[in-house]
């Protein structure tokens, strides 16, 4: 189509004249990327046909990775660089007086998650293609993705974010592939030759109709397939009024639910959790059968794995098929079912476990609980087999008990592999969360410690880092991100050390100009960038950091003198919109943020930003500028954390727990190379087990944090005189469930040592090439490698 500069111009312009019926100087920025974007789908739908087809020819077992979310942000930049086009379009875009990075910043993200969860399918996608495997996604097709954010007067306000109001270049409808979704109805069971058969009847039908958007692999030809369903009215029913159905029907794809580790428990969530499924066991058995015929080896050619419980209904839907469709007895189905589900655990937080009440499930989805309910009996009846007279862990294994169906104990029942996302996350799911489960199943249980993809998060978004590592090592790394390590012979260079300093510093004064633009807050661009960006969450801490910014001001209004290297504090946040404590913690960011910039006495030495709707194209601009990453959950909560890796993998030094994915990166980096503070996970839940601690002391007894705590309630914020009580409350009265003041020395501490340390400039800049050397380890490459080896057997 296009193979050097003047084949593209030549192109472009012809296309966008095509498209807009215009002249080119006529064109706006947006049609331009539509343009560009038509191109790279025309470009590569040879090698997208191609794949399918290879596929097909060659009997490869195909994944699918099933996810309620998938945070891809913008693809634009990234389909060029996976191309290799990159630099010629630049150049060519150029030579026509426009630059691409402007076109870039008019996409807007695809935002269709919350966070770590959804952009972990979004990298694991981008490492699947990467590494030539077939693996592809399917989700849901949400009108609206995650809410945009806007701060105003300090508060979070939420907006109904509108991702496909200009449409969308990447994605194909494909009507014809449409897949009919059954809620509601009636079972009846009734004798056909000598055995049982059943008949769901008088459902609402939904049609669900796929989207296929190309996922683009590195310097590969292989594209395989996200697959986005988009829920649309089917035959109308009589009995009903067609509006009040097409607007039920459409309101099911309509929004992404906002509630990152926290269930909502509203029937339309549990509708979008088996529409996914339906459409997409629907879609793969079709597909299966044009292929093979019959489903009696469906595990040996298809694994499905579930991201998290929400796709679980994968489960029964699977068992439905295989029995009422294909005949099969139940051993058959559930033989072949258990041997193509896999599943991945995200989180052991209680708030985050889905149960399902049975008067919103069984009349929603009568047949699936049926197969449920027969799941669960004959489990049941092995356990007491197992543990006869146990009736309590009988009681608590049980998939549907006290009125509630668990869907992690159908996960856990239903696979052949059950994963945690880190180390100490995974040893918790056997030892604690999940113990008696390990105990009967325990060849299920395996760790896969998350990973992120380094072409987005270190070629893409850092592409000056990227072109100073490979002067150094060479370009190896790319492709195998475990090359980095070479990077340890530059440990000490004080040449290499120096040009580091400079990317670092040039995307500091990037990030400041952003700043400036979207707050008017001007920072020192040679202050301490330390950086914490992510959900807000009681567990996360956010308010430790803030509870000590608070303190540093304290210090620095109390003496003149106080020695500190500058600072500025950045955060980005959303809190779910019913979060009502979470919101709270957003406005003391910005009450503290207001007091402080506003604050002339401190001569600018301390500086807080909170940046408006952080989501992945900001994250892209923040890690790069990060001296310092915040990773501060209380010690066993975060299961993994991904942005840790993310800072890590652009030279950012981390002050952090011993908890997720923090300890793993310890583990390599080691102690003279991070900031670890805190208790440990074991003592945290040893405190739990134990009914907690007493926060009143550390009030009483250490004065930094009886004066910081004080200033919640007693005017020192007078915009907002009584709006901190609940924050206030939660450290005392509620006994600080999050151990925030008994953190609080230890961190205040280990912020001590970053200062000083960043002062040895030579030491700082010896540890920022030491994480950067350590984060291939980190990249989804090798996350992707250990799933396609240990649980899909792709390789
Ligand atoms: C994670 C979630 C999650 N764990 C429910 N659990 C959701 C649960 O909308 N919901 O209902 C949405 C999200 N997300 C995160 O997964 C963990 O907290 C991180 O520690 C981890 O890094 C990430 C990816 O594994």
């Amino acid at each position: 189509m296009f193979t050097n500069k003047e084949e593209f111009k030549q192109t472009f312009l012809k296309r966008l004249e095509m498209m807009y019926g215009k002249r080119f100087w006529e064109s706006t920025v947006l049609d331009q990327y539509n343009t560009l974007g038509h191109m790279i789908r025309e470009y590569i739908s040879k090698h997208w046909i191609q794949t399918n087809e290879r596929y097909r020819a060659e009997h490869k077992k195909q994944v699918y990775y099933l996810s309620i979310e998938f945070l891809l942000g913008r693809l634009l930049g990234s389909n060029l660089m996976n191309l290799g086009i990159r630099d010629v379009v630049e150049e060519g875009l150029k030579e026509l007086g426009i630059e691409l990075s402007h076109i870039e910043e008019v996409e807007i993200d695809a935002g269709l998650g919350n966070g770590g969860l959804g952009r972990l399918a979004a990298c694991f996608l981008d490492s699947l293609a990467s590494l030539d495997l077939p693996g592809h996604g399917q989700g849901i097709r949400y009108k609206h993705g995650l809410f945009d954010q806007k701060i105003v007067n300090g508060y979070q306000v939420e907006l109904p974010e509108q991702w496909l109001r200009h449409g969308n270049v990447w994605e194909v409808k494909k009507e014809d592939l449409a897949v009919e979704v059954n809620f509601w109805g009636k079972v009846e069971c009734y004798e056909q030759n000598g055995r049982l058969t059943f008949r769901h009847y008088d459902t609402e039908k939904v049609m669900a109709v796929p989207y296929d958007m190309p996922v683009i692999g590195y310097d590969t030809t292989t594209v395989n397939t996200l697959r986005l369903w988009s829920a649309e009215p089917a035959k109308f029913p009589l009995h009903k009024h067609v509006m009040q159905y097409k607007r039920e029907t459409e309101a099911i794809s309509e929004f992404l639910y906002p509630d990152d580790t926290n269930d909502e428990g509203k029937i339309l969530r549990l509708k979008q959790q088996y529409f996914l499924v339906a459409a997409s066991i629907g879609s793969i058995v079709r597909d299966y059968r044009q292929r093979y015929g019959h489903l009696h080896h469906f595990h040996r050619h298809v694994a499905i794995h579930v991201n998290d419980t929400h796709p679980v209904l994968a489960i029964p839907e699977l068992m439905r098929i295989l029995l009422d469709e294909e005949g099969m007895g139940w051993d058959e189905a559930w033989h072949i079912t258990t041997n193509t589900i896999s599943y991945t655990n995200h989180t052991t937080l209680s708030e985050a476990l889905e149960k399902w009440p049975i008067y919103i499930f069984q009349p929603l989805l009568p047949r699936i609980y049926m197969i449920v309910q027969e799941i669960n009996e004959r489990f049941c009846r092995d356990l007491w087999n197992r543990y006869p007279g146990d009736w309590k862990r009988i009681e608590e294994m049980a998939i549907i008990a006290h009125g509630l169906v668990k869907m992690a104990h159908l996960a856990i029942v239903g696979s052949y592999s059950v994963n945690g996302v880190a180390k100490i996350h995974s040893e918790i799911l056997k030892h604690r969360e999940m113990k008696w489960f390990y105990e009967y199943f325990p060849e299920k249980f395996n760790n896969k410690t998350n990973g992120i993809t380094h072409r987005r998060w270190l070629l893409k978004a850092n592409d000056q880092l990227s072109t100073l590592i490979s002067e150094a090592i060479g370009t190896e790394w790319i492709k195998q991100p475990d090359q980095l390590i070479q990077l340890k012979k530059y440990t000490t260079d004080r040449s290499f050390q120096e040009q580091l300093a400079k990317v670092k510093h040039f995307h500091k004064q990037q990030l400041a100009t952003y700043i400036q633009e979207k707050t008017g807050v001007i920072v020192d661009d040679s202050s301490i960038f330390d950086v914490q960006v992510k959900r807000l969450h009681a567990y996360k801490r956010q308010l430790l950091n803030v509870l000590h910014i608070m303190h540093l001001y304290n210090r620095l209004k109390e003496d003149e003198h106080f020695a500190m290297h500058p600072r500025t504090f950045i955060f980005g946040a959303k809190a779910s919109p019913g979060y009502h404590y979470a919101k709270r913690i957003i406005k003391l960011i910005n009450s503290v943020a207001q007091k402080v910039n506003g604050d002339e006495q401190i001569n600018g030495r301390l500086k807080v930003i909170f940046l408006e709707n952080y989501r992945v194209s900001l994250a892209e601009k923040i890690f790069p500028a990060a001296d310092v990453s915040e990773q501060i959950s209380t010690a066993s909560k975060e299961a993994s954390g991904t942005g840790n890796m993310k800072f890590m993998m652009n030279g950012a030094i981390t002050i952090g727990t011993l908890d997720g994915a923090n300890i793993e990166i310890l583990e390599r980096v080691g102690h003279d190379n991070m900031f670890i503070f805190g208790l440990t996970a074991e003592e945290v839940l040893h405190y739990y087990a134990n009914g907690g601690y007493h926060s009143y002391e550390y009030y009483h007894h250490d004065q930094r944090i009886h004066q910081v705590v004080n200033q919640l309630v007693n005017g020192f914020f007078p915009d907002a005189y009584d709006h901190f009580e609940p924050i206030y409350d939660s450290l005392l009265a509620h006994n600080d469930q999050y151990f925030v003041l008994r953190d609080f020395a230890s961190y205040a501490d280990a912020q001590q040592r970053v200062g000083t340390t960043y002062e040895n400039r030579n030491k700082w800049l010896e540890m920022s090439v030491v994480n950067i050397a350590c984060s291939g380890y980190f990249s989804s490459d090798r996350t992707i490698e250990e799933y396609a080896h240990d649980i899909w057997r792709i390789h």
